[in-house]
This record gives structure tokens, sequence and C-alpha cells, in this order.
């Protein structure tokens, strides 16, 4: 699958496929497929997704027009072909590379992206917007199509919108991509429903073969029987194929082969005339053509770069070890074995999250809910309520999907409830729609909740085991990252206590989280400048250790508060106001952290570099504040208090 593309380098417009040939296409799914394995010399990256939707992409361009027509990729991690063929093949190379492509639509690359997709299941919700907007406009001849994975399928807000599609009676066509697999095998009713669906003879192009079996099945008893009751179920299926779409007002066409460019195009051709919400169930293998990532999908949905030696897999594992997540996970583990008490819950993360080995350890006591946040949360709280000690572990950024849950269901019940929150910070690659930037300001705002972040690999089973005593609801936060062991003696954890590591007069470097490490650095490095800044891990955000946050202000020169999380009204804000609160001089409370905009995609390291939040960074900061002041335990000094933006960097 080397070779040099011939057809992709001339396509500067997805226009350009609508005057190529069936075979001339063909061939362009090949040549598509050839480049993303050859991205995967390079990068990690969406792969089996997008090997599976290379068709079906060069089937919606090649009919119509989305320089006027409307297309959504939900979800959006399986763009890449689409990025292929809208003029985007130069810098291909490049995607989710700093500075480069993003993995994901991005409206600034190309007005062939609408939204900046990332989190699952919105599509069809925004298509009827931008639906509505059109005919409303006068502009009713733009044609409207989303394309949503089985996987992202279940989730709430899909539903919302076909029920408002279906009351509207509007003119959206909903491409089902249906390849059986969310990141792991997809889950719940509607899985079953969709592999009922799928023996539909449309499908499997059995129909007279059936028909004519059917009329031969014994009445009962025979060894046949089950085969044969199987066959029925199937006609039963394609004479009725989709009522539940049907009866929200969808007119269900399939399912059909989404391999088949031909066949898509003949299917997309009809659908184009038709007046009424359609859902055209298309059925796909996801990892389609390269062998490995169709064997193994949920292993190639985001594969690390392939290995120059040794076996596909292995490098991976090896280099997640050592993870917060995977320290995390085992400890975890250890709590389920220790308490029966004990469930966990994940909204479709189980690969993300490494749950395999508590899902294979206890199935009874696992729940994957599919990627369905809200629901997962109010299950969490209905578990708690029976005296269960539910962990919804989850990614930062998800969790936002149930923010009403966490507050209702789960902080104003005061259930007992532990959000292990992955991912938490600057999630890398995947840019802005997957950093997880904003927990620490919406945890902190409910009642009830406390929340910690660890400061090291060593924080987190004591965290576990000092949130699973508490009696409310509990959030720890950690970023998707190595775990480190600082060198330290480690007591068991007091809840809303901070941990002194280094005391210092000239200032106090006051952590939260996983920053420790850099924190320690810089604090190394000032030293021999002749500088004594100390380090503190806050270990808690809510409550907030007070004591140690006057102390800090009443002895040392400055208070540096450091969070991987956004500034407004994070963990630097709450120190603040604790400051502000206790009539103390919070002038001197200085913040690091993400600053009032979205951040890139790009490697962590690369970005908290130029956040300023690395060793180098927080050093410098700590230079430049020490000498904007007298030291040691001057007065409040006659510079602002400014905001530190972290864009000192180039
Ligand atoms: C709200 C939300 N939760 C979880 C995820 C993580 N996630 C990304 S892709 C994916 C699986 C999507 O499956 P599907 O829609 O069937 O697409 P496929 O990869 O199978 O083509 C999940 C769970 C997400 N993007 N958004």
């Amino acid at each position: 699958m080397n070779q040099t593309p011939a057809l992709l380098p001339t396509i500067r417009s997805a226009e350009t496929l609508r005057q190529m040939s069936l075979t001339e296409l063909k061939r362009l799914a090949e040549e598509i497929r050839a480049v993303l394995c050859q991205l995967l010399n390079t990068r990690s990256a969406h792969f089996a997704s997008n090997l599976g939707v290379i068709e079906l992409c060069l089937a919606l361009h090649s009919v119509f027009d989305f320089r006027q027509d409307r297309l959504i990729w939900d979800t959006g991690h399986q763009i890449y072909p689409h990025k292929l063929v809208t003029g985007r093949y130069p810098q291909f190379h490049s995607i989710r590379a700093k500075g480069g492509l993003m993995g994901y639509p991005n409206p600034s690359e190309s007005p062939y992206d609408l939204f900046m997709t990332g989190h699952a299941g919105c599509s069809i919700s925004t298509l009827l917007g931008v639906h509505v907007g059109d005919e409303l406009q006068g502009t009713p001849e733009r044609q409207a199509v989303a394309v949503i994975g089985d996987g992202a399928f279940p989730s709430g807000i899909v539903f919302e919108a076909m029920n408002h599609v279906g009351g509207l009676k509007k003119k959206i066509l909903m491409i089902l991509n249906d390849n059986k697999m969310s990141i792991c095998p997809r889950v719940g009713g509607l899985a079953s429903y969709l592999d009922r669906l799928r023996t539909n003879p449309l499908y499997t192009g059995l129909k007279t073969e059936v028909v004519r079996a059917l009329g031969k099945m014994p009445v009962l008893g025979d060894p046949a029987e089950r085969f044969l009751a199987q066959l029925k179920e199937g006609i039963k299926a394609g004479l009725h194929g989709g009522m539940l779409f049907e009866d929200l007002g969808f007119r269900y066409i399939g399912p059909i082969d989404g391999h088949n460019i031909g066949l898509l195009r003949k299917y997309l051709q009809m659908v184009k005339q038709l007046e009424d919400p359609v859902l055209l169930h298309v059925v796909t293998e996801k990892g389609h053509g390269f062998q490995p990532a169709a064997a193994d999908p949920v292993y190639f949905h985001t594969p690390p770069v392939f290995p120059a030696a040794g076996g596909l897999g292995e490098r991976a594992r090896a280099a997640a070890e050592g993870s917060y997540t995977e320290v995390m996970r085992d400890a975890i583990l250890a709590r389920m074995q220790a308490d029966p008490r004990t469930v966990v819950l994940t909204a479709a993360m189980c690969q993300g999250n490494m749950l395999e080995p508590i899902r294979d350890a206890f199935p009874d006591r696992f729940f994957d809910t599919g990627i369905c946040e809200s629901h997962t949360v109010a299950f969490a709280a209905g578990l708690a309520k029976t005296g269960l000690r539910p962990i919804v572990d989850i990614y930062s950024t998800f969790l936002q999907r149930a923010y009403d849950q966490l507050f209702q269901e789960v902080s104003l019940q005061n259930l007992p409830v532990l959000f292990t929150l992955d991912r938490a910070g600057l999630a890398g690659p995947d840019g802005p729609t997957h950093h997880g930037v904003f927990d620490l300001v919406y945890l902190r705002a409910f009642p009830h909740l406390v929340v910690m972040a660890p400061g090291d690999a060593r924080d987190v089973a004591l965290m576990l085991a000092c949130a699973l005593q508490l009696d409310g609801p509990v959030g720890i936060r950690y970023p998707k990252a190595s775990a480190p062991t600082l060198a330290r003696q480690v007591a068991p954890i007091e809840r809303g206590r901070a941990e002194i590591l280094r005391w210092g007069t000239d200032g106090t470097i006051l952590c939260c989280g996983a920053l420790l490490d850099a924190c320690l650095r810089a604090s190394q490095a000032l030293r021999q400048d002749g500088l004594d800044v100390g380090v503190v891990n806050a270990r808690f955000v809510k409550p907030l250790d007070h004591g140690v946050i006057a102390r800090a202000l009443q002895e040392t020169g400055f208070l540096l508060t450091v969070e991987e999380g956004a500034l407004l009204g994070g963990f630097g804000s709450a120190v603040l106001e604790s400051a502000a609160d206790r009539g103390l001089d919070a002038s001197r409370v200085r913040r690091a952290g993400i600053p009032d905009r979205y951040i890139e995609h790009g490697e962590r390291g690369e970005l908290l570099a130029e956040l300023g939040l690395d060793a180098d960074g927080l050093a410098a900061t700590c230079r430049e504040i020490a000498a904007g002041r007298p030291l040691p335990h001057g007065q409040p000094g006659a510079t602002q208090v400014r905001e530190l933006q972290g864009q000192r960097r180039p």
C-alpha cells in the first residue's frame, strides 16, 4: 500500500469527484486507504473508523455538492477521507501535529467543515438547525446530510433531534454508519435492534432463498428449527424493517453495503428525491481494507505509530504503563476486590480508560452505558442511593455532557458518587474538543462536592481511599500523562489538607495536580539562582487548605498557584477567593494555568511549554514575580496583579 497516489493530488476540491467515473472513484478509494496507512508511520491517529467510511465519503461527495449542501460528520473522528478530498491532501501529513490540520472537522480549515465536532451525538440537532435556518432565509434547496455511527447513535440527544425532525417533517438525510462498533463493541438494546435489521434481505441479498426456505419450514422440533426461526426473524425485519425509525417519522431504508460505491451512489441519488426525513442504514466494516485493523478495530481505533520493530500492540501497551489512567485503574481494581459495594461505570470509554481488566474480572459490577454520559451519571446516583459506591470513570471533557445530572441527581442529593476524571488538562493531539480544562470550574461550584487532584502516582490510591470514605460526591482529576512517583514520605490523605513538600521564604508555588513535578523542578532551578521558593501539593481544590494559603501569604514573598485548567473560576480563583475572604493580601497571589481561550492541538508537553506551564516557564514566572516586588516578605509591590496568560513565549 505504499504507492504514490496519482488521483488524490489532482483533487483540489470535492467538486472534482462529481465528474469522476465509478472506476476512478474506486481507484481513489484505494489511494486514500494507502495514504491513511502511511500516516500511521509518522503518528498516532484515528484509523479504523476512517478506513471504514472511505467509500461512503466518496459516494456522498460525488452525489451532493457540499459547497452548497450541508454535511456533518457526527463525532468527527472519521473526517480524514473528507479532508483528503476537500483540498487538504497537501497538508494531510500534518494532521494532529501542533500547527497542522486538526484531527476533527474544523470550519477555519475549510468551508466543507460545518462544525468543530469531537463530542458525539449532536449532528442531527445542528443539521436541523442549519436546515431550518436555510429554509427561513430562502435557500431551501440545500440538501442536509448527517453521517452518524452506531456508537454515537444511542446518545440521548440523537433521539431528541429525531423527535424534532419527525415532528417538523423536514427533509433531513440521516446516514447511520453501522459497523457494529463504538470504540469497543457497541452495547445496549439499540445494538440488538440494529443487529436484527442487518438480517434484512435487502442487505443479505437472500430474499428469494429465504422465502423459499420458509415455505418449506417444518412445524416444530426439527434440528433446523432454530436456523429457520432466525431466518424468519430476518424476513420480519425485511418486511417491517426500521419500524422504530418509521414510527418516529423517518423513512427507513437499508441496510445497504457501505463499501459498494456504485450502490451507495444509487441509493443516495434515490433518497435525494425524497421530501421526508430519511434514515439510510449503511453497513460498513471498521478497519475495512487493512486486515489487522478489521481484525482488531478496538486497538486500531487510535493506534500508536506503527512500530519499526516489535509486534503491533506491545508498544502501545508498554507506553501506557505508568500513566495516571493505569495507576487509577489499578487502584480501582484493588478497591473492587476489597469492597463488594464498589461498582464501575463507563460511557463507552472502556478502552481509553484501560478498564478491560475490571470489566473482565467483575462483569456484574462493571457497566458500559454507551455514549450516554447524562444517563451514566443519573444511573450512578441510583446505584449510590441503594448503598453501593459507584465510580464513574470518565474523561473530564465528556462529563460536561452530564452537568445537570451532576447537579440534581448527585450533588443536590449529596450522594456518594465518585468521579474519576481522566484527560483532565490538555488532552494533546485531539485538541480543543477533548482538552479537559473546565472541570475544576464546574465541579467546585457545587455544594457537597469534594474535588482532588493527585500530584503524583502515590497520591492516586490515597485519594481513592479517602474519597470512598467520604459520604458525599467526589471528583478526582488527572491528566493524560505518565505518573511519576515523587520521592517523599507519604501519609494518608486528610480531607482538605495540602502537603508541604518544601517551604521557602521567597515565595510559594501551590500546585494543583500533576504539574507538581514541574513545580519541584522549577523550585530547584530557582534555588540555583538564589531564590528560595517552596512547593506545596494542594491535593484539594475543594475544600481548600485555607491554613496553608494564609501561612504562605504571611510568611513568604508570593503565592503562585499552578493548575492545568481554566484560570477563570478554577483553582487559582478559589485561592484568590480564600485570600480575599480572610482579609489576606490577595495581590500577592499570582495564577498560572490555561488562559481564557481555546488551546489548539499538539503534544501535551509542547502545549504546556507554550503556556509557560513547564518547569522552565514556571521558574521564569517566579523570577518575574520576584523581580517585581521587594523580597522577601515585601509589602504588596507597585506592580499590578497580572493574570499569567502564558503567552510570553513565541
Ligand atoms: C460525548 C462523547 N463521549 C465519548 C466520546 C469518545 N468516542 C469517540 S469515538 C467513539 C466511538 C464512536 O463510535 P461510532 O459512532 O460508531 O463511530 P465509529 O468509530 O465506529 O465509526 C467514542 C466513544 C465522544 N467523542 N463523545
